[in-house]
C-alpha cells in the first residue's frame, strides 16, 4: 500500500498538538489513576485513555484501513501482531508516572510502521513545547530545526540514560542495577528521565550519548527509533544484534563505536515479546 508520509505527518502533527493541550491542562491537577492488571505500579490515567482514543479516531477517519498498536488498547486486551501493513504505534502519554507526579518529562509518542520498519516518528513534549519529528531519509527535527546526535565515541565522554522500569522482580532489579552501576562508574553521569521517548529524543539532539532499556514496549520506542537514526545515531539491540521493535529492548547511541564498546558489558533481560 502506498502511504504519503508527508500527509501522515501533517495529520499527526495536528492531532498531537490537540492532545498536547489536554495533557498540559491537566499536568498539575490531581489525576485518577488505575494500575494495569499485572503490575501495581504501571499506571494508567483517564488522560492516557482519552488521548489514545483521540489519536486513533483521528487517524482512522482519514486512514480507515491502517492498523494500530496502542499502549492502552493493548492493556485493554487488544493484542495486534505487527505486520507490514501500515501500523501506527502509539503511546498517548509516555512517562505516565511523571504525569501523575506533575514531573514535566511527558511525551506523546507516535511511530508509523510501513513495510516492516518505522518510516515516520513524532515525539511531542507539550509541557516543554518540544516537538521532535522524522521521516525516513529526510533527517530529524526539533521544532522545525534540524538536529544531530553528539557523535561522542566513548563511554568516558558520555552522558548516559537508563530507566528503572516498572518490573519489581529480584532478577530484573539486579540486572538494572548492574548496568546502571557499569555506566555510572565509567560515564560522565547517568540520568533517568522516566520517559523512553524523551530519552530517545535527547539522544537525537545530542544531549544524551547512550540510552539502554530492556522490558518496556514497542510504543515507547517506535517514534524514537526513527528520530535517532535520522539524527545520525545508532539503534541496536542491547546484546549487539539488530534492533527489533517488538522485542522490548533498545540501545540507542551517538555513534556505532560507543555501542560496540558497551553492549557486551550489559547483563541481559529478555522479556516476552509484544
Ligand atoms: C514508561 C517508559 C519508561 C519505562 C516505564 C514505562 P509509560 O512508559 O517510557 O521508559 O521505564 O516502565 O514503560 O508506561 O509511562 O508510557
Amino acid at each position: 500500500e502506498e502511504v504519503n508520509l508527508h500527509e501522515c505527518l501533517e495529520l499527526i502533527t495536528r492531532l498531537a498538538r490537540h492532545a498536547g493541550k489536554i495533557i498540559k491542562s491537566r499536568i498539575n491537577k490531581k489525576k485518577t489513576i488505575e494500575t494495569k492488571a499485572n503490575n501495581s505500579i504501571d499506571f494508567v490515567t483517564e488522560t492516557d485513555q482519552e488521548v489514545e482514543k483521540l489519536l486513533i479516531e483521528g487517524i482512522k477517519q482519514k486512514y480507515p484501513h491502517h492498523k494500530f498498536i496502542g499502549e492502552e488498547s493493548f492493556a485493554a486486551g487488544i493484542k495486534e501482531k505487527l505486520t507490514c501493513a501500515p501500523t501506527w504505534v502509539i503511546d498517548p502519554v509516555d512517562g505516565t508516572t511523571n504525569f501523575v507526579h506533575s514531573y514535566p518529562n511527558v511525551c506523546i509518542s507516535i511511530g508509523l510502521v510501513v513495510g516492516c520498519d518505522v518510516k515516520l516518528g513524532v515525539i511531542f513534549n507539550p509541557i516543554l513545547d518540544m516537538f521532535f519529528r522524522a521521516i525516513k531519509g529526510e533527517g530529524a527535527f526539533l521544532n522545525d530545526e534540524p538536529i544531530k546526535v553528539s557523535g561522542v565515541k566513548q563511554l568516558t565522554d558520555a552522558l548516559a540514560a537508563v530507566e528503572f522500569g516498572s518490573v519489581r522482580t529480584a532478577e530484573f532489579r539486579s540486572i538494572v542495577n548492574h548496568n546502571m552501576n557499569y555506566l555510572a562508574t565509567n560515564a560522565h553521569g547517568v540520568r533517568s528521565a522516566g520517559s523512553a521517548a524523551w530519552n530517545l529524543a535527547q539522544v537525537a539532539r545530542g544531549a544524551i550519548d547512550l540510552y539502554v532499556e530492556m522490558g518496556f514496549h514497542a510504543w515507547d520506542m517506535a517514534a524514537g527509533d526513527i528520530i535517532v537514526r535520522e539524527a545520525g545515531g545508532t539503534v541496536i539491540d542491547p546484546a549487539g544484534n539488530d534492533f527489533e521493535l517488538m522485542n522490548r529492548r533498545i540501545l540507542a547511541t551517538s555513534s556505532s563505536e560507543i555501542a560496540e564498546e558497551v553492549y557486551s558489558k550489559f547483563q541481559q533481560y529478555y522479556p516476552e515479546h509484544d
